[in-house]
């Protein structure tokens, strides 16, 4: 049965009336630019066949029900208030929430506002760097937004649901529901942020996009919540050391507010002459608070204030080794230009380049970014070895998913070899905990696809 069919039947069983309106929502597969979105740079993803959907129906007072259709999360109701008090950390109510209050925070509508009854259903996987949570905000934006009788232009809906979806504690850009909102069947898209902006790509003739699950679970929340937003604080901290140190080197007046100001056009400088300026301003190894603050010449307690604050107001604690402001920002400017790199080829329809781009993402997301994990790394190695042009982690890491470029020919030899040689044998040996039947579907092509939608069902459903 098709996914709109079942919905309706759920639907129809939980609140014994007809829904009104269908909506879907896809996750997404970074190809390259990662870890740029919070720095202003320029990313390359592309909205996915797996999706989010739901079917709803309006309702006459503001309180938000929402069932799981397939019952594992089971179901959150919430009323539709100016403030919109959130569920405990890592609760997925927190994802509808979080939409809610940035449409209601927009200020576009006022109270009493309209709540709606609504059954989902996703086939993204979660915790997996496929965007599972970016798709459900979004989501969650279409289905509030319809019940209160305003629609928003795809880039609006853009910024408000990447700045909504921080309600949950996250501190990322806008790559996520970007994409979602504008994904275009067959295209990938060049995200840029200065302004916001939209560029389909052509993918080149004769090869596949195959995303390949470590199961090993990249989740937000928690714990994972302080790594996550532990990377933009980085590149934070190294954009106001550059802001105050790097001006004598510039041929042109600039306020670094971003590593993404950075660009030859507003330095005045060829990308060899930016490097040497910013790699001798910044000492490769880790800085302290207190070192952070010498050079800022301020106190640790105003750069915490600043620059490192998490959403619960506690400043993010020292990492281990310091703040490696130099590799953060060494991932940022070479990913940046492979973006570009990347984007040119794909107009060329140049396979092997787009994907030998993606091996030089994947180690410096590994050695420069510390994304990585020993998983994904074995797993990239193996899809390099079984034939891939090309492949790399996607999404935030420390676990999630890898994509990998690879000839249509080659598609089904390349899965065999990910199945033997990383599922039966790797990931066996090294998380025996692991069963079989998460490793079913563990790796899949993935088709770039059109973007989310809301539209009324029919009488006859
Ligand atoms: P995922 O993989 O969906 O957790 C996160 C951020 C993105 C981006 C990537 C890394 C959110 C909602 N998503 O994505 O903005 O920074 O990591 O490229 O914060």
């Amino acid at each position: 049965m098709e996914i709109k069919e079942f919905l309706i039947n759920k639907f129809k069983d939980i609140f014994h009336r007809d829904p009104v309106y269908f909506a879907f929502a896809p996750g997404r597969t970074n190809l390259i630019g990662e870890h740029l979105d919070y720095n202003n740079c320029p990313v390359f993803p592309f909205a996915i066949d797996l999706r989010i959907s739901a079917c709803f129906s309006c309702r006459d007072d503001n309180v938000i029900r929402i069932v799981d259709a397939d019952g594992i999360h089971g179901e959150r109701t919430f009323e539709a208030v100016d403030s919109v008090a959130p569920y405990p950390d890592g609760d997925w109510g927190n994802y509808p929430k979080a939409a809610v209050q940035g449409i209601i925070s927009d200020g576009k509508i006022k109270a009493p506002y309209r709540g709606f009854d609504a059954v989902i259903y996703s086939t993204v996987p979660a915790a997996g760097g496929m965007s599972s949570s970016s798709a459900f905000v979004v989501l969650s934006s279409l289905l509030f937004s319809t019940a209160n009788g305003i629609s928003y232009p795809k880039m609006e809906l853009s910024a408000l649901t990447a700045a909504a979806e921080r309600y949950v504690g996250t501190q990322g850009g806008g790559m996520d529901q970007t994409a979602s909102i504008n994904g275009m069947a067959g295209k990938v898209l060049k995200i840029g942020f200065s302004p916001l902006s939209c560029t389909p790509y052509p993918v080149p003739e004769g090869v596949s996009f195959v995303v390949a699950d470590t199961l090993i679970k990249a989740r937000k929340s928690k714990e994972a919540l302080t790594y996550y937003n532990s990377k933009p604080i980085e590149c934070r901290l190294a954009a106001a050391v550059l802001r105050r140190k790097l001006p004598p080197y510039l041929k042109k007046p600039l306020t670094v507010g971003f590593l993404g100001d950075l660009s030859p056009e507003k330095t005045g400088l060829t990308e060899a002459e930016i490097d040497r300026a910013v790699f001798s301003v910044l000492k490769e190894t880790e800085y302290t608070y207190e070192e952070i603050a010498a050079v800022l010449e301020t106190d640790v307690e105003t750069v915490q204030k600043e620059y490192c604050l998490m959403a619960d107001g506690t400043p993010l604690p020292q990492p281990e080794n310091g703040f490696a402001l130099a590799a953060r920002t060494r991932h940022v400017l070479t990913e940046w230009r492979r973006v570009d790199r990347c984007a040119a080829a794909m107009e060329r329809g140049d396979a092997e380049t787009v994907g030998r781009l993606m091996n030089e993402s994947h180690a410096s997301c590994r050695d420069n970014g510390d994304f990585s994990c020993p998983e994904l790394n074995a797993l990239t190695e193996i899809a390099r070895k079984a034939g891939a042009l090309g492949s790399r982690m996607t999404g935030a890491g420390r676990g999630g998913c890898t994509v990998s470029l690879v000839r249509n020919g080659d598609v089904e030899a390349f899965t065999d070899r990910i199945r033997s040689e990383y599922y039966d044998r790797y990931l066996k040996e090294t998380h025996p905990e692991i069963g079989e039947e998460a490793k079913k579907n563990a790796v899949f092509t993935v088709y770039p696809s059109d973007g989310a939608s809301v539209f009324p069902l029919s009488r006859e459903n």
